[in-house]
């Protein structure tokens, strides 16, 4: 798939092509994990699915249907945790079980479904709660954080 710099990422028509064959071949993923019954004991699967999709789509900014370092990098900028070039490598080997240095989406979604943890998706399913709570859906429990506003001097 022909590459698109990031630094152009208003790419006009270009880029909304890219962007439109990326949806359809991720919905075509999206049905062939259902039709494979992936992650059948998953509730609300579908739902999901169409979410993690439009997440994919949100940080894989060149649209090539794998998450690199660069977009890995702007994806913890975008997000506030802004990491080294190091960090981001480790983050994505975590879960790059291909071992091509990138994610792809079926990566992407065994990292936020399967059983095992990583730094990148604690940070994502964080990113995940706070903006449900954001929208009131699901306020985080526990205790509020001790400092606010009304302590400081
Ligand atoms: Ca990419």
């Amino acid at each position: 798939m022909e590459k698109i710099d990031h630094a152009n990422k208003q790419g006009g028509k270009a880029w909304g092509e890219l962007k439109k064959k990326q949806e359809e071949y991720l919905d075509d993923e999206n049905k062939a994990i259902l039709e494979e019954d992936l992650y059948k004991d998953e509730e609300d699967l579908e739902e999901k699915l169409q979410q993690y999709k439009k997440q994919f789509i949100e940080y894989d900014v060149d649209h090539s249907n794998d998450l690199d370092i660069t977009d890995v990098k702007f994806m913890m900028e975008k997000l506030d945790q802004a990491k080294t070039h190091l960090e981001i490598k480790k983050m994505i080997a975590e879960v790059d079980t291909t071992k091509s240095g990138t994610i792809t989406y079926r990566e992407f979604l065994a990292m936020m479904l399967g059983p095992k943890s990583s730094v990148l998706r604690i940070i994502l399913k964080f990113e995940e709660k706070a903006k449900l709570a954001a929208n009131g859906v699901d306020r985080p429990k526990g205790p509020p954080p001790k400092k606010t506003f009304d302590d400081l001097p």
